[in-house]
């Protein structure tokens, strides 16, 4: 293997991802990202200089641009996604293009260019709620979102690609991720940032909701792993075991930033919100030797530093200043 693809490489774990692997591997990596409202090339500062990165704006949609970037490279690993919950209940068309459509786009390219490894990173999300027990890979697929049924259509589609045309593909599913990069919309980074601009924490309902967290370079280990010694054809869960509900969550980063509980404030709650996710991961600790390393106390910590120690970053992202520059620089293309 000498070339791979990644694509979504300028959100926040495909960006983690990228300068894990350039670090870990000799391979030149492409990143292939859309640069929509969360793709943020700020995301790779000190990797556009390395001469085994290329970056390329386009989307995983452009059928013409995929099949001329598939055709020269061993590996794809499919990052690219809208994630966000909350806006696909806003408006779902888009999940269903990029998520879905997308992925069929790249699994097309894959196929008739005979790449070596296709890996669909997918969320344990697409099992839907558990209210008892945990996710294995045998769990049936019951999402519940727009955005998680998008993701299980396209777990679906890579399945079939597989099966059919014996594409050798593996899909993860992993949990929550936090760390540095996360845009600010989601729940550790907006609490962090809102705590830290003195602004309201918006829990939704009771705020007893349960999310498996894992540290992103836990979850970027585990995908290398895969990628070099995955069974072709199977799915692989990963997860943190730190089952966390959202209301401990908050109060923590309160907390450690010495602010007020004064400014949580439980507001409506989010439609057809899962009540628990929760991982087993026995698959790949016993089959590819994984394991997370970082302790949730010891990551979340490590992450409030890097949101208090790169505040212009997502300043920048806050105040729209970033999306700006973009138009500027990439506006034409
Ligand atoms: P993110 O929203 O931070 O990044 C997504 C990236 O994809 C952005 O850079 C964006 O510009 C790019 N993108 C969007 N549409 C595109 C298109 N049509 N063509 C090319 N690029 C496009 O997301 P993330 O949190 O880094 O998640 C990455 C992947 O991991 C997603 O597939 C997501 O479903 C999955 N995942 C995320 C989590 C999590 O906790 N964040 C957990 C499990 C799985
Ligand atoms: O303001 C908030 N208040 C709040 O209580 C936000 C943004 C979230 N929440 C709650 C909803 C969830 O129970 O916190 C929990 C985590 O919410 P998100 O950060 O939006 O993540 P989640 O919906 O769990 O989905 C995430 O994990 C799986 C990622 O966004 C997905 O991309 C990934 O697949």
């Amino acid at each position: 293997m000498e070339k791979i693809l990644v694509t979504g490489g300028a959100g926040f774990i495909g960006s983690n991802f990228i300068r894990y692997m350039l670090q870990e591997h000799p391979y030149h990596i492409i990143n292939l990202d859309a640069l929509t409202y969360c793709g943020n090339l700020e995301n790779l500062r000190g990797v556009e200089d390395d001469p085994r990165y290329t970056f390329v704006r386009g989307s995983i949609t452009d059928r013409k641009l995929v099949d001329g970037i598939i055709k020269d490279v061993d590996a794809v690993i499919n990052f690219a996604a809208e994630s966000h919950v909350d806006r696909s209940i806003e408006d779902p068309e888009i999940f269903i293009r990029t998520n879905i459509l997308g992925t069929q786009t790249l699994l097309e390219a894959s196929r008739k260019h005979g790449v070596e490894r296709f890996i669909q990173i997918s969320t344990d999300e697409v099992y839907g709620s558990a209210e008892k027990g945990y996710f294995t890979e045998e769990t049936p697929l019951a999402p519940n979102s727009p955005y998680s049924a998008s993701k299980a259509s396209a777990d679906l589609m890579v399945r079939a690609y597989h099966r059919t045309y014996g594409l050798p593909v593996n899909i993860t599913r992993c949990s929550n991720n936090y760390g540095p990069y996360q845009f600010p919309e989601k729940l550790i980074p907006l609490m962090i940032t809102n705590a830290l601009e003195n602004k309201p924490l918006p829990v939704y309902g009771d705020g007893m909701n349960v999310r498996d967290w894992i540290h992103v370079l836990d979850h970027c280990r585990a995908v290398d792993l895969v990628l070099h010694r995955g069974r072709v054809g199977e799915v692989y869960n990963i997860g943190g075991n730190s089952e966390r509900r959202n209301i401990e969550i908050v109060e923590l980063i309160v907390r450690e930033l010495g602010r007020d509980e004064s400014l949580i404030r439980f507001v409506e709650d989010r439609p057809g919100h899962d009540r628990r996710y929760a991982i087993d991961a026995s698959k790949i600790r016993n089959e590819l030797g994984w394991k997370p390393l970082y302790s949730f106390e010891e990551g979340i910590r490590e992450t409030i530093r890097w949101y208090i120690d790169n505040r212009d970053w997502w300043e920048n992202i806050k105040s729209g200043e970033y999306l700006r520059y973009y138009e500027r620089m990439y506006g034409g293309r």
